[in-house]
């Protein structure tokens, strides 16, 4: 058995470990951040249950931080006291990146971890099966222990050899990115191994599988090693290892051999990180230059940038800027001297947070070109629409921060060799751990924290205009944009709701509203990117009851259902090609079709055309749907 299956047989509760199947199994930790923790922990304290039922569960606060008005300390506020009510620890604000610090303080080999967070598989380096979830499914998590998935194929990723001087774990999961695409990983589990695997770090192998949420993959992982033993040893918890690796004889469902000696500088250009192509071929100026985000902030990474910087100066024309990944790191290097040569040299530091990566804050120049080491550069992203963001690693970050241009790191040759500290700084002072006075306490719910909107039972047959039809790749962030301004409305849809679909047509709710509601029409791989279930609460609270699709991102479906909007993929692709913005369409006996997992048939009034749409998933989700959602479901299952 390959390692996935052998932790995921580990954790079956309910149900057959075949490819495409759907299985219930245990949780054994979760970890929700702060903008979409709000709507998890109001869906908690919805499930009515008093405890949680997981073996650790960790609330951070790594989001919201500008905090140019109340509603993001009100959220915080709230996340503590629901959190801590129900026996989750809550990581305050400046302890880190929620994905740095899990796998710092809590990622254990062989675990299993959700988080409402796509980037959750970052503790995959540690050999977990962690996998980023809805809100919803995450808080079911917490109050019951459990998470409905599909079994994943598992690809093997066999790495060879190993990365040359100044080539980094950033490039390896670029190059997979420019092979595989976006969407190249849906429905799919990545299996590191090999003499390459091997000779990465744990948090080298974490940046990989935190980048590997980019092609649409269930999660990824790298099996346990000495590697592991000593990064546990270091952060001083040398009995959280125990070995997590495949059998010898394992088996995969396919194999990519990726050569670490031939892997060079790669760079993500606008605006998509699958958009790869070699430093050395890309010229262009920066202005801005960013070093961050759960992709790439671990000490290793900031000790690099630093041995980059040593005794030289940022060019005059980049803001150079930042954020280390926790508090321990920022403390080591405010110790140890690295953050002074990193000031010396002219960087702006920031708190440890997600800061820039969301656009919360550091919003690039007009037509700005900025260098980031994150994992994402959708348009609009930064916070501006006319930037352009590449995507590379800290070493050519660094070394393109002190020349102003796009450069390959390579040119540096002297290989500096880093130090690692024998123990890491471990402050835990950052956390609250939860106890019995927890309870007690009364939960304070800010003005701007608005309920959540719930989904209603299904019709048989309705009819619907077609509100809006959209292209191949649509982002969550398309679909709910996120930046400084709309981030400390994340728990208030009714809010979001004027911006929804924000970056492809400013009239949306507009549409909605004539039409009391209607569908969305889509190409291939809808929803990817996030996780935010406002992606599909939004739409709910706008009256959407369907989108119909070539395909969908994993998440975004599985949020989709949760809320009792139809997900529905084409039963021939090209019909998509015939439908257009404000067609009616008739959907036809849905109920009946759901419950016998047939075709549904679909009339477009305005073209005389005749479509049949299929809803690929199980009969548990056919029966979530025809409730109006998951928490119709619950509440009925309860009753
Ligand atoms: C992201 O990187 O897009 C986020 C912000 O971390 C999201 C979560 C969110 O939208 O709140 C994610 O990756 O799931
Ligand atoms: Fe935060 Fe960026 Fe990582 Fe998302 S991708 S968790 S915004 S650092």
């Amino acid at each position: 058995m390959n390692l996935t299956y052998k932790i995921l047989k580990k954790h079956l509760l309910e149900g057959d470990l075949k490819q495409g199947e759907e299985i219930k199994i245990k949780i054994d930790q979760t970890l929700t951040q702060d903008s979409t923790g709000t709507m998890v922990y109001l869906q908690l304290e919805a499930l009515n249950v008093e405890s949680k039922k997981t073996d650790l569960s960790v609330a951070y606060i790594d989001h919201n931080m500008l905090q140019t008005g109340f509603m993001n300390a009100d959220d915080h506020e709230y996340i503590k006291q629901v959190a801590l009510k129900h026996g989750v620890i809550y990581s305050k604000a400046g302890n880190g990146i929620c994905h740095q610090v899990h796998l710092e303080r809590f990622a254990k080999p062989g675990i299993t971890l959700i988080g409402s967070d796509s980037h959750t598989p970052t503790s995959g380096g540690m050999g977990a099966i962690a996998i980023g979830a809805g809100g919803l499914d995450v808080s079911i998590a917490i109050a019951r222990g459990y998470y409905y998935m599909t079994v994943p194929k598992v690809i093997n990723v066999k790495l060879e050899n190993k990365l040359n001087p100044w080539v980094s774990a950033k490039d390896i999961i670029l190059t997979l990115l420019k092979k595989l695409t976006v969407k190249g990983g849906v429905g799919a589990v990545f299996e590191y191994t090999g003499e390459g695997a091997k000779s990465l770090s744990v948090t080298e192998r974490s940046t990989i599988t935190n980048m590997g949420a980019e092609l649409g993959a269930t999660t990824s992982i790298f099996p346990t090693d000495e590697r592991t033993l000593d990064f546990l040893t270091r952060q001083g918890r040398e009995e959280d290892y125990s070995e997590a690796v495949p059998d010898e004889d394992a088996t995969y469902d396919e194999t990519i051999i990726l050569d670490l000696d031939k892997i060079v500088p790669s760079v993500a250009m606008p605006h998509s990180p699958d958009n790869v192509d070699d430093v050395e071929n890309q010229k262009t100026k920066v202005s801005q230059v960013i070093v961050g985000s759960c992709t790439n902030s671990s000490y290793e990474d900031m000790a690099r940038v630093a041995s980059i910087l040593k005794g030289k100066r940022v060019h005059e024309d980049v803001s150079f800027v930042v954020s280390p990944g926790s508090s321990n790191i920022l403390r080591m290097m405010s110790e140890n001297g690295t953050l002074a040569t990193m000031i010396s040299a002219g960087a702006r530091i920031l708190e440890s947070a997600c800061g820039p990566c969301i656009g919360m804050g550091q919003a690039p120049m007009s037509e700005g070109v900025s260098l980031r080491t994150m994992n994402r550069n959708f348009k609009g992203r930064s916070g501006t629409m006319d930037a352009s963001v590449y995507l590379v690693s800290p070493e050519t970050a660094a070394y393109s921060a002190l020349y102003g241009e796009l450069l390959d790191p390579r040119a540096l040759k002297d290989e500096v060799k880093i130090e690692l500290p024998d123990k890491f700084i471990v402050n835990d002072g950052f956390f609250i751990y939860p106890d019995e006075s927890h309870k007690q306490r009364t939960v304070l719910r800010g003005p701007n924290i608005k309920p959540f909107p719930l989904g209603d039972q299904l019709e048989n047959g309705f009819k619907k205009t077609v509100l809006l039809k959209v292209k191949d790749n649509i982002t969550t962030d398309d679909i709910t944009p996120s930046n400084a301004s709309l981030l400390p409305y994340r728990s208030n849809i009714p809010h979001l709701s004027n911006y929804c679909f924000g970056t492809i047509t400013d009239d949306f709710k507009v549409r909605s509203l004539k039409h009391d509601g209607g569908i969305v029409i889509a190409g291939d791989n809808y929803g990817q990117g996030s996780s935010r279930e406002h992606a599909a609460l939004v739409p709910l609270y706008l009256k959407v009851k369907a989108v119909i699709a070539k395909s969908f991102a994993r998440i975004h479906k599985a949020n989709l259902i949760n809320s009792g909007i139809l997900p529905l993929v084409f039963d021939n692709p090209s019909d998509y090609d015939t439908i257009d913005e404000f067609d009616d369409i008739e959907f036809i006996d849905v109920i009946d079709s759901l419950k016998d997992e047939s075709s549904l048939k679909v009339y477009n009034h305005t073209k005389d055309l005749t479509y049949y749409v299929s809803f690929e998933g199980s009969s548990k989700d056919r029966e979530t749907l025809i409730l109006g959602g998951t928490i119709n479901k619950v509440k009925r299952d309860q009753a």
